[in-house]
């Protein structure tokens, strides 16, 4: 088994219940087990100014899947949830990000791992914190919190929004 990381966002179509559904969805992926889910936060978009705030989250799946099965699953998953792609860092509905997957570097047409904004969001920063702990060391060699502490926006505000729960997903570890 080897561990992932996703990102989740949306800030357009009831962007808590997408995170829901997306939750559900990545719970019941093949040969995949979701095992922890991060808290939810809210900010500012990054990107055209002229939309709503994000929702986003983060959670930890255990997986066989090969990387690019793993990203074809989760573009999959985008597709199925009526994504559709109006402009770059423009309004989803959902957007699905593979922020981590083992210690897999990966430069290719279609995958970038890890995940090209990972070191300077704190929308994905945060979430991820909340999974492995603010002294977690990034495969840059640098922890999260001195990142978080790089990061410049500082809107970034936790939501009392409740995901579903790994149990409730019926798929404890
Ligand atoms: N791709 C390559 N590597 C990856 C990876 N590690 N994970 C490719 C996921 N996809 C990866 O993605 C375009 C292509 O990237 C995919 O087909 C895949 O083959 P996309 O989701 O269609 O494009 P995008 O999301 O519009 O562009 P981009 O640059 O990926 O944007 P991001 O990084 O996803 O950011 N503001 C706030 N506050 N919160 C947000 O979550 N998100 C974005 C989008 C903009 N502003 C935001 C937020
Ligand atoms: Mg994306």
């Amino acid at each position: 088994m080897i561990e992932a990381f996703v990102g989740l966002g949306s800030n357009i179509e009831d962007p808590g219940k997408q995170l829901d559904t997306a939750c559900h969805r990545l719970a019941a992926l093949p040969n995949t087990q979701l095992v922890a889910l991060s808290a939810v936060y809210e900010s500012p978009p990054m990107g055209p100014p002229d939309q709503p705030w994000y929702l986003n989250a983060c959670v930890r799946l255990q997986t066989t899947q090969t990387p690019e099965s793993l990203l074809g699953a989760l573009l999959a998953i985008e597709e199925s949830m009526g994504r559709v792609r109006h402009r770059r860092w423009g309004e989803r509905c959902i957007d699905l990000d593979l922020l981590l997957f083992g210690d897999s570097r990966i430069q290719s047409d279609r995958l970038t791992l890890p995940h090209p904004g990972l070191y300077i969001r704190d929308f994905v920063l945060s979430p991820l914190s909340d999974l492995v702990g603010s002294e977690y060391v990034m495969p840059n060699g640098v922890d999260i919190g001195t990142l978080l502490a790089g990061c410049t926006t500082g809107s970034l505000m936790k939501r009392d929004i409740q995901l579903p729960t790994v149990d409730s997903l019926g798929i404890a570890p």
